[in-house]
């Protein structure tokens, strides 16, 4: 069966999908369902991908990538916050509160203390073990598939028929200080364009980032192209022109008829659905078997 409402995301999310299809339930916008759904892995501490017990930078730093859209096309952003769980609830608050898209860093943190938000230390104790044992070689390789795992993206259709989005990280873990990822930037990690559908990437932010890969996912179904075919074809755009071949990148979509795609570069990847209260997380088709 096809049509909304549904929920989309990467990787297996089942928490953050009961907690989406609480508020789905309620009749609230997909911007709410998203929201609250991602909100989930954020306050984690055993996802080592997201927002607390995120694994950190080299320099042993927490530092959090998040966007959102909305059916109007308003987006809100963060990159580099420190010490702030719901990187999500920011970006939203940029996009709600500020005549800006984007905040970063300091700023965006001082912006989310003046809005109520709560400063805590977001390195817990497995993550400071982990990386202080990455310390031991630092080796930067960033492993397929658990680059980091779980990093979500989620797409929603309100019952209303509207979409929206919404991504949201620690980034890469050991990455180098300072380094942001496709997660927060909008066009690259999350685009949603209400009339056509939208799009989230995971995996090796700096190929998505150098293709606008969700961007390009959504002109794709723009032209014609079946959310599935669409993601098909990102994918390739970034095997053609890259080096892919240790370094993962998956992409979700969906269209405004709730017709739903998902494709990798390697295997591994893999997507939850919600549809009519029933959720199913599936592996993705991949470029390499
Ligand atoms: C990044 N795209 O920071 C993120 C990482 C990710 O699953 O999605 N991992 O590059």
């Amino acid at each position: 069966p096809q049509g909304g409402p549904l929920i989309l995301s990467t990787w297996k999310q089942p928490k953050a999908h009961a907690a989406a299809q609480a508020v789905l339930d309620q009749g609230k916008r997909a911007i709410d369902v998203v929201e609250a759904g991602v909100r989930v892995p954020e306050a984690d501490p055993n996802d080592t991908s997201v927002g607390y017990g995120g694994l950190p930078d080299r320099d042993g730093r927490v530092t959090l990538d998040a966007c959102i859209m909305d059916e109007n096309g308003n987006a809100g952003s963060v990159t580099y916050l420190e010490n702030i769980m719901h990187a999500i609830s920011v970006a939203r608050a940029v996009m709600e509160k500020t005549p800006h898209v984007m905040l970063s860093g300091e700023g965006a943190q001082r912006f989310a203390l003046a809005n109520g938000f709560k400063k805590e230390n977001l390195l817990t104790p497995a993550s400071k073990a982990a990386w202080q044992t990455w310390l031991k070689t630092a080796k930067y390789k960033p492993v397929i598939n658990i680059e980091r795992h779980d990093t979500i993206g989620m797409l929603a259709i309100d019952k209303a028929g509207n979409i929206s989005g919404a991504c949201t990280t620690s980034g890469l873990a050991y990455k180098m200080n300072g380094r942001v990822g496709d997660s927060p930037i909008i066009g690259a990690g999350l685009f949603v364009d209400n009339e056509i559908g939208g799009a989230c990437a995971t995996g090796l932010g700096e190929l998505v980032m150098r293709t606008c890969g969700s961007f390009l996912v959504v002109e794709l179904m723009r032209q014609g192209r079946t959310p599935q075919q669409a993601c098909e074809e990102a994918a390739l755009r970034i095997v053609k022109k890259q080096d892919y071949k240790d370094v993962q990148v998956g992409f979700i979509a969906v269209n405004k008829s709730g017709e739903t795609g998902a494709y990798s570069i390697h295997p591994g990847f893999n997507f939850t659905l919600t549809r009519n209260g029933q959720t199913e997380v599936t592996d993705a088709r991949s470029y390499i078997n």
